[in-house]
């Protein structure tokens, strides 16, 4: 058995920050086209893909909000579902979310091929730091800007399959993609902003695209699951970011990779029935997984001290 859904990781170059939301958008459209031209049923855009990533700036007020949506869509980006229902493909959106009672979410959706937002989620891990400081190049205050989604790491039955969406720094935590391969996660879908220079530890920048895959590759494969990277990456306002989107199988290989650092559209025909492979063999889940040991290693936390095990 097969279940084939052709998927397109849509790349973004930079996004200055003069840039208009309808600048952006006929951005999208272009690669939008493209992806439907080649056959996409699902077209996967970035984290924040509609700003410059606005958290390497200390802002307050207006000059905040003006980076956020409050409506989904908006005039601004009504004609992206527009085009999309009439392509009849489906899209993964990250954007800057202002709830009507004024709560700030870094904030993801789901959108079917013939319109309907199915999904919704809102980053539970946010990096960076919670004041501004000084020392550092540039900022990184997602945690002054945004509150952690309250609603955790949620499958939805769509696009023939079963699928899931985490954003950028949640790659990096197995808690992520796991409570999504507990609900039997087939796709999930990643937007992702990376600066290249990380501030607190330089040493870490060289190694960047290789992070960038080993989180993404495992989550897949400890998951048995497609996993669809997408970077706005290249250099925006003076910061380098990282590009390298990816789509990866539940084998952990890389199917699809882009090649640039600007908009990009890379796509893959993914098998969903290829996750079950695994999900039925070496990660079946019921037959192996051992949950009642690790909640007693939790409870024991702090019994044996960093070190002991070498003495
Ligand atoms: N956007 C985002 O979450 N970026 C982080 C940057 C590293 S931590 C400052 C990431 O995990 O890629």
């Amino acid at each position: 058995m097969s279940r084939p859904l052709a998927i397109a990781a849509a790349q973004m170059g930079p996004v200055v920050r003069a840039e208009t939301r309808a600048q952006v958008v006929e951005r999208l459209l272009l690669m939008l086209r493209d992806a439907a031209d080649r056959g996409a049923e699902l077209v996967v855009f970035p984290e924040l893909a509609l700003t410059s990533f606005f958290p390497r700036w200390e802002l307050s007020g207006d000059a905040l909000l003006t980076f956020f949506e409050r409506d989904m869509p908006s005039a601004d980006t009504k004609p992206l579902f527009d085009e999309a229902k009439r392509l009849g493909v489906g899209f993964h959106l990250g954007y800057a979310e202002l709830t009507p009672d004024g709560h700030r979410y870094n904030t993801a959706i789901l959108v079917e091929r013939d319109g309907r937002v199915v999904a919704k989620y809102r980053k539970v891990h946010l990096p960076g730091h919670e004041e501004p400081e000084a020392w550092r190049p540039f900022q990184h205050l997602e945690r002054k800007y945004f509150e952690p989604g309250p609603e955790s790491f949620r499958v939805q039955r769509a696009f023939g399959g079963l699928v899931g969406i985490a954003i950028c720094n949640d790659r990096r935590w197995p808690e992520a993609y796991r409570v999504l391969g507990l609900q039997g996660v087939e796709v999930v879908c990643i937007g992702y902003n990376t600066p290249i220079h990380y501030a607190p530890d330089p040493g870490q920048d060289r190694l960047a695209a290789f992070h960038n895959n080993l989180v993404m590759a495992a989550g897949a494969y400890q998951n048995a699951t497609w996993v669809v990277g997408v970077a706005k990456g290249g250099v925006e306002e003076g910061v380098e970011g990282l590009s390298d989107s990816q789509i990866i199988g539940p084998s952990g290989e890389v199917v699809a990779r882009s090649a640039t650092t600007s908009d990009e559209v890379v796509v893959a025909v993914c098998d969903l029935d290829l996750c079950l492979d695994y999900k039925r063999t070496v990660f079946d889940f019921d037959r192996y997984r051992r949950p009642e040991m690790y909640t007693r290693i939790t409870s024991q936390r702090g019994a044996v001290a960093p070190g002991d095990a070498d003495r």
